[in-house]
């Protein structure tokens, strides 16, 4: 995400730092460049405006002009105005003490409205609230199906009727509903539009002031650019909002949208919806988009992800094996198993600062097989084996080979890989945040140096490596396949 908007302000801040002496003009040029490459972004002309003055007023005093490293003084500047521009937020959801507390959810068609029914869902359960869902999209069948298949995966219960035409009368039945169920949580998933029309504002407005829901979000397409900030507009109008999610700005949204859309409806951003599983929300923080537009890594969002994965209880005990040197391929297999989830790895590590050349050795892999497959091995081995891997000659080789169908180079390649990373793995254990950042910045070398640790990549069943050529060609079908699949989905 914001892909062209970053390029544009390091191009901006590299600009900046080639010059020896930094003149008011030299600054100039550079905050031209940080302009246009917000206006690329989509970002509405109006804000930029507001932020270009607000960064030129600070940028071209004395104090940074004179200071020994202008750059980054601009880029402290730049931040402190982004985090200044998407803020301040509030993402928890106020929930009543004594009585079931009502959701409602808006926005256009497809903006992500029901999968975020799901999403919050999740989030509410990871917390131990009970959730409630209500189909009250009517314009089409398949919606309320949707929502049922989300609640079933989720094991969360959803209110439908099927044949009514009456969204209100749904909402107040699913209410009651869920109020006799004893949820915590009640999640209305109401009807969009392709456009913003005048009998969906009626409906919606309608629910809201029979429904009287506690909260009101609205969700909004990251993708769309300048027609999500138009439509948020027209939605503030006509209901009281609450808060804002802004989905889908895992893909290449360039990012406007979201900084425009907190100044046209002055309500906080909540929540971000960076992927199609349900654990792809992430609470908004300002401080940590900013660091990420700027390159600067969101370190919270990634210990946050990891907490999401594994428990504190658990950490700790992780943390003291790693850490006593007990780290064995049993511990690595449980690990494996907890972050062998589509595109999870790719996430993390795009949240990381300087993690940017791992995850371009990523793209395009299938890193989730790969990791399955090194659980199939491990998985294949005696609990000795995983133990002490340095039992494992050629005839266990085969036989682990064999019982996990891969071939003979894979056994190899896994007890090679997993005899760097382990020690790396205790010695970041034993220190702290800032010893960690080293260390991985130190695995990240190591990944580089060794192509053979790249993404931690296991070699095919045939033993043969792709050539760059043939990767590249790898993903750029991969690619290509995507845009496909987005273009046929919109
Ligand atoms: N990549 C991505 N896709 C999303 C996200 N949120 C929703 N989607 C997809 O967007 C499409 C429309 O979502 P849906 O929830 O049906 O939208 P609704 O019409 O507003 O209910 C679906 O294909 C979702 O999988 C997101 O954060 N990232
Ligand atoms: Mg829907």
């Amino acid at each position: 995400m914001f892909e062209s908007l970053k390029e544009g302000l390091q191009s901006a801040f590299k600009s900046i730092r080639g010059k020896g002496k930094l003149t008011e003009s030299n600054m100039r040029e550079g905050l031209q460049m940080v302009e246009q490459s917000m206006l690329a972004a989509d970002v509405s002309y109006a804000v930029v405006r507001d932020f270009m003055d607000r960064v030129t007023d600070k940028a071209t005093g004395k104090r940074v002009l004179l200071s020994l490293r202008p750059h980054e003084e601009l880029v402290k500047i730049v931040y402190e105005e982004l985090v200044e521009l998407l803020g301040p937020v509030d993402t928890s959801i106020p929930l009543k003490s004594n009585d079931v507390s009502i959701i409602m959810l808006c926005g256009l068609q497809g903006s992500g409205k029901t999968t975020t029914c799901g999403k919050l869902s999740q989030l509410l359960l990871e917390q131990k609230v009970k959730p409630y869902l209500v189909a009250a999209d009517l314009q089409r069948p398949a919606a309320i199906e949707q929502l049922h298949v989300i609640g079933r995966q989720l094991n969360v219960p959803v209110y439908s009727e099927l044949g009514s035409n009456d969204p209100v009368r749904v909402c107040r039945e699913g209410v009651a509903k869920a109020r006799a169920a004893g949820a915590r949580v009640v999640i209305l998933d109401t009807a969009g539009r392709l456009a913003i029309d005048e009998p969906l504002m009626q409906e919606l407005a309608l629910i809201e002031s029979k429904v009287q829901p506690d909260q009101v979000y609205l969700v909004v397409d990251g993708m769309t650019g300048q027609d999500a900030v138009n439509s948020a507009g027209a939605f503030n109008e006509r209901l009281e909002l609450d808060g804002v999610i802004m989905t889908k700005l895992d893909g290449d949204a360039r990012g406007g949208a979201l900084l425009s859309v907190k100044h046209v409806t002055q309500v906080p951003i909540k929540f971000i919806g960076t992927g199609e599983h349900f654990d792809a929300l992430e609470p908004f923080r300002p401080e940590g988009m900013a660091s990420r537009i700027l390159e600067m890594g969101d370190i919270l969002e990634v210990a946050r992800q990891a907490h999401r994965i594994i428990d504190e209880k658990e950490r700790e005990k992780l943390e003291a094996k790693m850490a006593s040197g007990q780290f064995t391929l049993q511990e690595f297999r449980d690990l494996l198993l907890k972050v062998a989830k589509p595109g999870l790895m790719q996430k993390m590590l795009g949240l990381l600062p300087g993690m940017g050349q791992i995850n371009q050795l990523l793209a395009g892999q299938d890193t989730d097989r790969e990791m399955r497959k090194m659980i199939g091995v491990i998985d294949s081995m005696t609990p000795t084996e995983r133990r002490n891997p340095k039992l494992i000659d050629n005839s266990r080789r085969n036989r682990i080979a064999k019982g996990a169908g891969v071939a003979v180079s894979v056994v190899n390649e896994l007890t090679r890989q997993f005899g760097v990373i382990a020690p790396l793995m205790q010695m970041s254990a034993s220190q702290g945040l800032a010893g960690k950042m080293n260390m991985l910045q130190q695995m990240q070398n190591t990944m580089i140096q060794d192509p053979s640790m790249r993404g931690m990549k296991i070699k095919g069943d045939t033993g043969k490596r792709l050539s760059p050529k043939k990767k590249a060609k790898q993903k750029e079908d991969r690619e290509k396949q995507l845009r496909k699949l987005k273009r046929k989905g919109k």
